[in-house]
């Protein structure tokens, strides 16, 4: 099980690397991988189990987060409402983007990350629809298209692919400089 202590740093050059492609069929080892990044995602949103671990909130964590440099994520967006089937849960490996509205989108709050320790403010625009496509852990292909919020965290997981962190795209002498081009997201 991953506790913060494993979760690599802003600093670590891990973070900052491009990420290799992921075989399939999956080893024992990158199937151990994904499975203990969902259950790190798993536990740190039940608010019991985060405050014994003491694991910070996730809907997110990207391979290189924990030391391994693979195009691999875990993903789970919660619904709406408690009791609500997750928008998406799942592992995605060797994700790309295929196609995304020329609309922007950025979240009102802004993002955060497991693996920058102080919140760097500032609106983070991204595409507000994308069309990615991935491997799920059976090696299928899978086409999705994704808008909103799931959009924004799925571009945020896979930066991390490419050693791009959020602050990246904060826009430094404005962090909160909204443009007409970009929909804020709730
Ligand atoms: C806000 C937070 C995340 C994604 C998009 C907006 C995920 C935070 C957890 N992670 O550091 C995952 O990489
Ligand atoms: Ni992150």
């Amino acid at each position: 099980m991953y506790l913060m202590k494993d979760i690599t740093r802003d600093g670590d050059p891990v973070l900052r690397q491009e990420a290799a492609d992921v075989q399939f069929p999956l080893s024992a080892e990158d199937r151990k991988l994904a499975d203990d990044m969902m259950e790190y995602l798993v536990i740190s949103q039940d608010e019991t189990e985060n405050e014994k671990y003491k694991l910070r909130p996730g809907v997110g964590l990207a391979a290189p987060q924990v030391g391994e440099s693979k195009r691999m994520a875990a993903i789970l967006v919660p619904g709406e409402f408690e009791d609500d089937e997750p928008l998406f849960k799942g592992v995605i490996s060797n994700p790309v983007i295929i196609s995304h509205s020329v609309q922007d989108g950025a979240l009102d709050m802004g993002e955060g990350c497991l693996s920058v320790d102080e919140d760097v403010a500032g609106f983070v625009p991204r595409h507000d629809r994308i069309t990615v496509r991935y491997q799920n852990l059976d090696g299928e292909t899978v086409k999705l298209r994704l808008k909103d919020y799931p959009a924004i965290v799925f571009q945020h997981e896979m930066d991390h692919l490419h050693g791009v962190l959020y602050y990246d795209h904060i826009n430094q002498a404005e962090p909160w400089a909204e443009s007409e081009d970009v929909k804020y997201i709730k």
